[in-house]
C-alpha cells in the first residue's frame, strides 16, 4: 500500500507549488515514497465525503491504510518520523528540527499570510495602502531575524530536515517579492532547497496537473 494525498484538481496558484500539497509531495520525494494523489475540485472539496477526511474541507490530507490525516505540518512530521532522511538520528537535533517547523508554520508564516489577504481582500478599502507597510514591517522582522540565525549556514541546523522543507515552502510564498530580495542569504537558501531533486520532482508532479487542467487548457 503506498499513501494517498488530495490536492487541487486546478490548483489557483496556477502551478507555482504553493498549495500546501506541493511540501506534502516534496517531504514524500525526499524519503523516497511513492504516492497516490486524489484530485479535487472544488466542489467535491466542499462536499460530505471530503469532511471525513478533513474536518475545515481543505486539501492536503493523507490517508495510510486505517491512518487519515488532515493539516500539512502533522503530515510531513509524521512522514519524516515514519521514514529516514527528513529528521536527523540525534535526539536533539531531531527536536531542534520539529522547531523549526513548528517556526515556520507558526512564527514565520502568519505574517505573510496577513499581508496575501491583505492584498486578496481588503485591496478597496481607504486605509489599504496605510496599512500595507505596517503589515510588511512584520515581516521584515522576521526575515531579518531568520537571515541572521541563517547566516552563512546552509540549513537552519547541521543538515537539511524536514524544518528547511517547511521553512523554504513558507518562504517561497514571497518569492515574487522585494521583501525576500532584501536578504541574499535567504534567497539563497530557497535556491539551494529548491536545487534539490526531490523537490523538482515534487513540483514537475503539482505542475503537471495544473498544466493538464482545463483552467490552463483554456488560457
Ligand atoms: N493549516 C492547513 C494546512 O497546513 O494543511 C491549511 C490548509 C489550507 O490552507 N489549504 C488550502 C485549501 O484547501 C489550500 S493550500 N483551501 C480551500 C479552502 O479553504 O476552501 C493554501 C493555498 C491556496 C492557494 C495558494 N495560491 O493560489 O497561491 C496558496 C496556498
Amino acid at each position: 500500500m503506498i499513501p494517498t494525498i488530495t490536492a487541487f484538481a486546478a490548483s489557483p496558484d496556477r502551478g507555482r507549488g504553493l498549495a500546501r500539497d506541493m511540501p506534502v509531495r516534496w517531504a514524500l520525494e525526499e524519503v523516497g515514497q511513492a504516492y497516490d494523489v486524489r484530485l479535487l475540485s472544488f466542489s467535491e472539496l466542499k462536499a460530505a465525503k471530503h469532511r471525513q477526511r478533513h474536518p475545515f474541507r481543505q486539501i492536503p490530507t493523507y490517508e495510510l491504510n486505517s491512518l487519515a490525516l488532515f493539516e500539512s505540518g502533522a503530515i510531513i512530521l509524521h512522514i519524516a518520523q515514519s521514514h529516514p532522511g527528513l529528521l536527523p538520528t540525534d535526539a536533539d537535533a531531531r527536536a531542534r528540527a520539529i522547531s523549526w517547523m513548528f517556526a515556520a508554520l507558526s512564527t514565520v508564516e502568519p505574517v505573510i499570510i496577513q499581508r496575501e489577504s491583505s492584498i486578496f481582500m481588503e485591496r478597496d478599502k481607504t486605509w489599504f495602502l496605510e496599512r500595507m507597510p505596517l503589515v510588511e514591517d512584520q515581516i521584515r522582522t522576521r526575515l531579518h531575524e531568520l537571515s541572521v540565525r541563517l547566516g552563512t549556514a546552509d540549513w537552519l541546523d547541521d543538515t537539511f530536515s524536514a524544518g528547511d522543507l517547511m521553512m523554504v515552502q513558507v518562504l517561497r510564498r514571497l518569492s515574487a517579492t522585494e521583501l525576500l530580495a532584501e536578504h541574499p542569504n535567504l534567497v539563497a537558501y530557497v535556491a539551494r532547497a529548491e536545487a534539490r531533486p526531490a523537490f523538482k520532482r515534487a513540483f514537475a508532479a503539482q505542475l503537471a496537473i495544473f498544466q493538464n487542467s482545463n483552467v490552463a487548457k483554456n488560457i
